[in-house]
């Protein structure tokens, strides 16, 4: 009896297992030139392009268990294998060659205040967080050679080379494919000095809702982690950023490394994140540009708008609410908020009512607290620079939006306008210690005003005491650094190798760098070899300033929570989190019960019979 019994469970597995389909989907990471086989045991089976540099196939076979996959040169012949051996699923998820397949939970960070903006909406979903897309352009061959021989036309770093050139883009993620035609160009001017540059993606088709999205480098951060730990902290105050999570990029034959797949600054991501709803028209936004030595201090000059043109620039707005040949139009918003505010400042008590009347006064506090905590050298506050002046038609009023957060979490003891003696105890006036240098009309006079500086310390004691410490930041930290440890020295070396004309500075991080700048560990300057160091890590950094700022507020009285403007109820626009289940998956999870089933009813008629 017994012996039966398991000769019908072993033929009934036999009979599963024999004639199977099996599936395989993998993203090449090797670049152009190579194609990908599976190995399982002496049997070595190539797979075929889908959407290049996705391989597929499926291979009737007894039985694969465990498998790897091999690059293959153009006659089949094995160049390498990778280093995991893999156990067989019918997942269907495409895999990544050389990276074990990942389920990471990137925990949220806490909510402290009431929400002001929905952060996307159905038709604008935020991108998910917790995979890694693979983006591989085929473009022009001229055209990309153009921009990758000259970021900087002739060679002089002041003209930008913001050629298009056209591509074929595909984006891979673990359950979906996508492309489209469209074009990249190079995007950034700090960011243009490196060998790693970064690029903006227009598609001709939508991705996840979206017309573009920017690729952005963090060439100078051996953590990878600062900019996207930034967004989420102005994220988790409730100001719209733009968001994203991370990609490996290959354009033609070069392999670039791993970046930030982010929303660009654009009129789709303001009417997502600030009005929630993709298709609403949006107001006017107005990005700010010092010309050194002068800054878009806000200051009102006068109604003419050839008083403004240096300092602002209009970026996103409806083409109806404007006339380009009447560039009066254009400029009449950032003249009008320059204005009002200046009556404001010379309105005796500075009611902060007559403010809130036509500024969110609410975001711009809170924007200040995450400047300030992550000690933002290039942004609003210190630089009055990488934020836009955006008019609100829903609220008709106005209101900062920051973008760009490459050089933040990381002290500031060489930049010459901070005082390298005092700023990391000072959470308040770190960024007033040379008004000669850069003047801060707009801020000080804010804080100036006791209510609203109020309003700012419970907003810095709440932040520093239950969102920017340790405890919270470090399990976030932790998590990101677990989605793209296995993809950390492949980016800094592909950099290495990556065969350009631009001669773009490299800094020569490695694993160990990355590990020890997410706790505590210094990355020293190298002459020719590290040319950006870290001064402190990560996890450092996150407790000497949230220390710093606790103590600066200790006594502030956090009972009332009340926002200081803008005091709508707004619902925060929640996301499907999960990328949608594949229908293969569910299919599979049908099979799988139907075996069971089988197999218990087999074992039910000998134990009765
Ligand atoms: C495997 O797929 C091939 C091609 O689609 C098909 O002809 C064959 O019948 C399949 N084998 C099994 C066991 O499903
Ligand atoms: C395959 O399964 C074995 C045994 O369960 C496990 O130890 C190993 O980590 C798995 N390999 C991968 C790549 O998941
Ligand atoms: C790029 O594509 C656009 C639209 O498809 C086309 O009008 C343009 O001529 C192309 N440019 C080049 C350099 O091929
Ligand atoms: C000035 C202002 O709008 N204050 C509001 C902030 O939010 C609280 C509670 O939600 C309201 O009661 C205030 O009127």
């Amino acid at each position: 009896m017994k012996v039966k019994f398991f000769g019908i469970i072993l033929s009934s597995f036999v009979a599963l297992g024999k004639a199977k389909n099996y599936s395989f989907n993998v993203v090449s990471i090797l670049g152009e030139g190579s194609s990908i086989g599976v190995k399982y045991g002496d049997v070595i089976k190539p797979l075929t392009v889908s959407h290049f540099p996705l391989f597929s196939g499926s291979i009737e076979a007894d039985n694969i268990d465990v498998y790897k996959y091999v690059s293959l040169d153009s006659n089949g012949k094995v160049i390498e294998e990778e280093s995991i051996t893999r156990n067989y699923s019918d997942d269907n998820i495409n895999e990544v060659y050389n990276r074990v397949n990942k389920e990471v939970e990137i925990p949220e960070l806490p909510q402290l205040f009431k929400p002001m903006f929905p952060m996307g909406g159905k038709n604008f979903e935020p991108i998910p967080n917790r995979i890694i897309y693979n983006v591989y352009a085929n473009c022009d061959k001229d055209a990309y050679a153009n921009v990758v021989s000259e970021p900087f036309v002739g060679g002089d770093n002041s003209v930008q080379n913001n050629q298009l050139v056209n591509c074929t883009i595909t984006i891979i993620s673990p359950k979906n494919t996508f492309q489209s035609k469209g074009s990249i160009h190079l995007i950034g001017f700090g960011s243009r000095l490196f060998k790693k540059l970064a690029w903006s993606i227009k598609f001709d088709k939508k991705f996840l809702g979206r017309k573009s999205v920017k690729l952005r480098a963090m060439a100078s951060d051996p953590t990878l982690i600062r900019e996207k730990l930034s967004t989420e902290l102005y994220k988790a105050v409730g100001i719209p950023v733009q968001e994203g999570t991370y990609a490996r990029l290959f354009i033609n034959g070069d392999i670039y490394g791993l970046y930030l797949i982010i929303d660009g600054f654009s009129k789709k991501w303001v009417s997502g994140y600030v009005h929630g709803d993709a298709k609403k028209d949006i107001g006017i936004s107005y990005k700010l540009y010092a010309k050194i030595p002068q800054y878009p201090d806000l200051k009102y000059i006068s109604d003419d708008y050839n008083d403004y043109t240096r300092f602002y620039i209009p970026d996103e707005y409806e083409d109806k609410d404007v006339d380009e040949n009447n560039l009066a139009t254009k400029y009449s918003h950032i003249i009008d908020f320059t204005k009002k505010f200046n009556d404001w400042v010379n309105t005796p008590e500075r009611p902060v009512k007559k403010l809130g009347s036509f500024f969110n006064i609410e975001a711009v506090l809170r924007l200040m607290v995450i400047d300030t905590l992550i000690l933002a050298l290039d942004n609003f506050w210190l630089r009055l620079s990488n934020a836009a002046v955006y008019y609100n038609p829903d609220h008709n009023n106005y209101v900062i939006l920051p973008y760009d957060f490459d050089k933040v979490l990381n002290g500031g003891a060489v930049d010459p306008v901070i005082d390298p003696n005092t700023y990391i105890g000072d959470c308040h006036t770190w960024a007033t210690q040379h008004e000669e240098t850069i003047e801060h009309f707009f801020t000080n006079s804010l804080l100036q005003q006791p209510e609203i500086k109020k309003r700012y310390d419970v907003i810095l004691s709440k932040v520093s005491n239950e969102l920017f410490n340790t405890d919270v930041i470090s399990n976030y930290i932790h998590a990101v650094a677990d989605l793209i440890r296995d993809d950390v020295q492949w980016n800094f070396d592909t950099i290495n190798y990556l065969n350009i004309p631009y001669n773009g500075i490299v800094n020569h991080y490695s694993l160990q760098n990355f590990e020890d700048n997410i706790e505590n560990g210094h990355v020293d300057f190298v002459e020719d070899y590290v040319v950006n160091d870290a001064h402190y890590g990560l996890n450092e950094w996150v407790e000497l300033r949230s220390e710093s700022c606790k103590a600066d507020t200790a006594g502030v009285d956090t009972s009332n929570n009340d926002n200081i403007s803008d005091d709508y109820d707004v619902e925060v626009y929640k996301s499907s989190k999960e990328e949608i289940k594949s229908k293969a998956e569910i299919k599979v999870t049908f099979t799988k019960s139907i075996a069971l089933i089988v197999i218990l009813s087999q074992f039910l008629f000998y134990y009765l019979f």
